[in-house]
């Protein structure tokens, strides 16, 4: 704060532009919240018809996408509440922003000059209608590039040495698939793109009328970028399309500044021209920045439309398993995480089914219910998973004469549970694969402790099963949205580094005074008690056996 106190009248404005709904926060040089904001998709856009933010093509392809005009328009919408509730845009003196990861924006040949001569009088849907070569982009939740993810590992020398090199395995929906999607299927659309950009480098181009960067950690979701050197990979370039170095542009670390304001924001808003436009980054790596994410044993999970866990690591490994990202806060550093696909949304669709669409409803089946479950296991997949890699469908099992001890005691499928039942199944499902599955990656078993972050946070009853599960204490923020107060507290820290001419640790800005910031985590659950914990765990073997029989019999490679 010591450097921070230069700013002192300051505002620090972070967006969060993610599947459901865009988000910001602000920041004061005291790094307390000053405002926040909500765009929802669906009820504030509505005439786009999208469901939880996007289009899920009905075949079964498992193509998923968002209309990428809803993204402009709903940055359109913000600034107009932001400024309808009397937000002074002339003290913001650095803006940032978190985008889902992964999803792409392919801009047509001679958009820059729309972008660079936008006109203050007009909205930025209006003048950027024709900008784009396609008009519905692929996002995060898509799994239809299965060919084009296997072309490319192979082309790289096998999903070992891609993960190797970009710091994960192919991956569906994974940018550079994606890409290499457009380019086999629509090579005519493919040639009238002059620039692709992912969620975040998208956002922070509307801000400074003109092509941003690809910040580091979230140009690591792409499967295109070599994570030790920072640069774009020659053989998974080559691996993906034709001339596309061209088309994405220069990679930049996450504290650098992609440029000042564009005008038509101090135009129209009444932005301080001098305010800079702090490079933007993926929705996780930005979490990692709001959480203060900064000690080893400490582990996140953001329980938001996707589920994951992550860390930081000085050594990462990649492998088969998981992704490595750059550290967004920190310029040697990284970031290791796992994704689940089936988060919110399945939870919310067990709670429409079973619980009468309530949360109170759900956390009294929570509270109802035994922990174990009487032996009753389910495994809900209303998406394609990742982690499992297995199809949509749902398998519930019974461990006949299930009691404290598993050994030799088999699983018999059954077609239902009663409702309480489901609902404990479901969340004790989620949380002992994601304390499985991280096991297995090397993060710590137990934690420290788990800052939970992201909408599901709030629900206590589901903090109560993860300390359970997971066996130590679970924190959380002030606020769920960590995203995009993480990229208020990036746009700061971007601001500072630039004043200085180089790169500054993070933690010298909220120095040992973060309780007294919007950054400050307090204990939400206590770490449940030990005996239940290694219930949990060898219950969590018998799940595994299930889950890699189900993947042998359904799972994809
Ligand atoms: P994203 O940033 O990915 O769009 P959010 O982090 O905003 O998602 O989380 C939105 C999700 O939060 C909703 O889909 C909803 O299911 C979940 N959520 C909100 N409140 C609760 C609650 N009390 N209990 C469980 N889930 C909740
Ligand atoms: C991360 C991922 C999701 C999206 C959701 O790899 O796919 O967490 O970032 O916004």
């Amino acid at each position: 704060m010591a450097e921070l106190s230069l700013l002192r009248d300051s505002y620090f404005l972070g967006f969060d532009s993610s599947t459901q709904s865009l988000k910001a926060t602000v920041l004061d040089s005291n790094l307390k919240i000053v405002a926040s904001e909500l765009v929802h998709f669906d009820s504030d856009l509505p005439h786009y018809k999208t469901s939880d933010g996007v289009y899920r093509d009905p075949s079964g392809s498992g193509r998923i996408v968002s209309p990428t005009l809803m993204w402009v328009e709903a940055l359109d919408l913000m600034l107009q509440k932001l400024s309808k509730s009397n937000f002074d845009f002339a003290k913001v003196a650095a803006v940032s922003g978190s985008g889902q990861q992964h999803g792409s924006v392919y801009w047509k040949n001679g958009s820059s000059q729309i972008l660079s001569a936008l006109d203050p009088k007009r909205t930025l849907l209006d003048q950027l209608e024709h900008a784009f070569t396609i008009k519905e982009s692929p996002i995060w939740m898509d799994c239809s590039t299965t060919a084009e993810r296997r072309a490319i590992e192979k082309a790289c020398g096998g999903a070992l040495e891609l993960a190797r090199i970009t710091g994960s395995r192919g991956y569906e929906r994974f940018t550079g698939p994606q890409i290499k999607k457009i380019f086999d299927t629509q090579p005519e659309v493919y040639d009238s793109t002059e620039r692709i950009s992912i969620v975040s480098s998208f956002m922070a181009s509307l801000f400074v009328g003109g092509y941003a960067a690809i910040d580091h950690a979230d140009g690591a979701g792409m499967n295109l970028m070599d994570i030790k050197e920072k640069t774009w990979s020659k053989v998974a370039l080559e691996a993906t399309a034709p001339g596309l170095e061209s088309k994405l542009g220069a990679l930049a670390p996450a504290y650098a500044v992609a440029g000042n304001i564009a005008s038509y924001f101090v135009q129209r808003y009444h932005f301080n021209k001098d305010c800079l436009v702090v490079q933007w980054s993926g929705d996780n790596p930005n979490s990692l920045a709001g959480l203060t994410l900064n000690i080893p044993g400490d582990l996140a999970i953001s329980l938001g439309t996707s589920d994951t866990v992550f860390m930081i690591t000085e050594n990462p490994n990649p492998g088969l398993e998981g992704h490595v990202f750059p550290n967004p806060v920190d310029a040697e550093g990284y970031m290791v995480m796992l994704v689940y696909k089936n988060g919110s949304l399945t939870r919310e669709d067990v709670r429409n089914r079973c619980a009468e669409k309530s949360w109170d409803v759900f956390n009294k089946f929570l509270e109802q219910t035994q922990p174990l479950n009487g032996g009753k296991l389910g495994f809900y997949y209303k998406e394609h998973e990742i982690i499992p890699p297995l199809p949509v469908g749902f398998h519930r099992y019974v461990i006949e004469n299930f009691s404290d001890s598993l050994d030799g005691l088999k699983e018999r499928e059954v077609e239902e549970f009663d409702p309480p039942s489901e609902v404990r199944a479901l969340i004790e499902g989620q949380f002992l694969s994601m304390r499985a599955h991280a096991e297995r990656f090397g993060m710590p078993s137990p934690p420290r402790r788990i800052i939970a972050t992201g909408g599901a946070s709030a629900n206590k009853c589901i903090l109560s099963s993860i300390a359970s599960i997971f066996g130590c204490d679970v924190y959380t923020v002030q606020r769920p949205d960590s995203a995009s107060l993480g990229a208020a507290l990036r746009a700061a820290h971007g601001l500072l580094c630039h004043k200085k001419g180089s790169f500054i640790p993070i933690s010298e800005m909220y120095m040992d005074k973060v309780e007294k910031t919007s950054l400050s985590s307090k204990l939400a659950v206590h770490a449940g008690d030990q005996e239940l914990v290694s219930k949990y765990a060898s219950i969590m073997k018998k799940r595994i056996e299930i889950e890699n029989h189900l993947v042998q019999k359904f799972g994809r490679s």
